[in-house]
């Protein structure tokens, strides 16, 4: 049974509501304080998403093994891992570099009962050392991550990864063919018109994230994992622009 249970929003994301001088996203305390409200109703498919790391979770963590969520910002994907561990000998951390996530992230996972300790850790996932990993997660972080540091962090993990240990990379994507770029890009404009972002909202936060949140084509993330030592790499899920890839080492 799934039971791990996301941050719920106490917050409504209204950071782009009115007109703003034009400025980089960033993940701050403004942030930070609407961020289960923003990401449920910006991204397509994170409520599935979510509960899915724990099924996903619970097939692949090993005995004894580490299991890393990388870009945790509140520890939705921690606690879901959390919950899918069926060893109580794993070690569960989750890594962000934003102070004010890491923060309310400590208090997510304080209020959750299960058992299982968790580290948490306010650094930059380029510098976090792996290890003997069985399962990492990168749910909506790789894409904020530089393109150029983007295929040394993929090696890491990998070498990290246990034989018979996955990674769960979830990411938004761009496409080669402009008109299924323009049409998924209209869908995904619908998604958030649907859960009440205005059309002010969505022309400034897509500005805010332009530079910051650099999506790379499905293509280039395969070739990129399978490049990296990831023996098998499938796509479990997609909405629109969004991906979830899984991708398992098996030698
Ligand atoms: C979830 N996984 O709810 N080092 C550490 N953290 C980083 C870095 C970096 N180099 N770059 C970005 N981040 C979460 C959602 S949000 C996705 C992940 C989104 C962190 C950043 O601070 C933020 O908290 C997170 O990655 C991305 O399942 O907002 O679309």
């Amino acid at each position: 049974m799934i039971s791990g249970k996301p941050p719920a929003p106490t917050e409504a994301d209204r950071l782009f509501a009115t007109a703003r001088a034009p400025d980089d996203f960033r993940f701050d305390a403004a942030v930070a304080r609407v961020f289960p409200d923003m990401i449920r109703r910006s991204v397509p498919g994170y409520t599935t998403i979510i509960p899915m790391i724990e099924v996903i979770t619970e097939r692949f963590a090993q005995p004894a093994s580490h299991c890393y969520d990388l870009g945790c910002s509140l520890g939705a994907a921690t606690l879901a891992m959390r919950h899918g561990i069926p060893h109580g000998d794993c070690v569960l951390v989750g890594v962000d570099n934003s102070a004010a996530m890491i923060e309310r992230c400590e208090h997510y996972i304080a209020l959750d009962d299960h058992p299982l300790p968790v580290t948490l850790r306010c650094e930059d996932i380029l510098q976090t050392e792996l290890k003997d990993a069985s399962v990492t997660t990168l749910n909506f972080t790789l894409q904020f991550v530089p393109p150029a540091e983007r295929t040394g962090l993929l090696q890491r993990i990998a070498a990290a990864t246990r034989p018979g240990g996955a990674l769960i990379l979830s990411e938004k994507i761009c496409f080669e063919s402009e008109e299924e770029q323009a049409t998924q890009t209209l869908l995904h404009h619908e998604f958030k018109r649907a859960n009440g972002y205005s059309d002010l909202e969505i022309s400034q936060k897509r500005s805010a994230l332009e530079q910051v949140l650099i999506p790379e084509t499905l293509g280039a993330h395969r070739q990129r994992l399978q490049a990296a030592g990831f023996d098998q790499v499938m796509v479990w899920y997609q909405c629109f622009n969004f991906v979830s890839i899984l991708a398992i080492k098996s030698s």
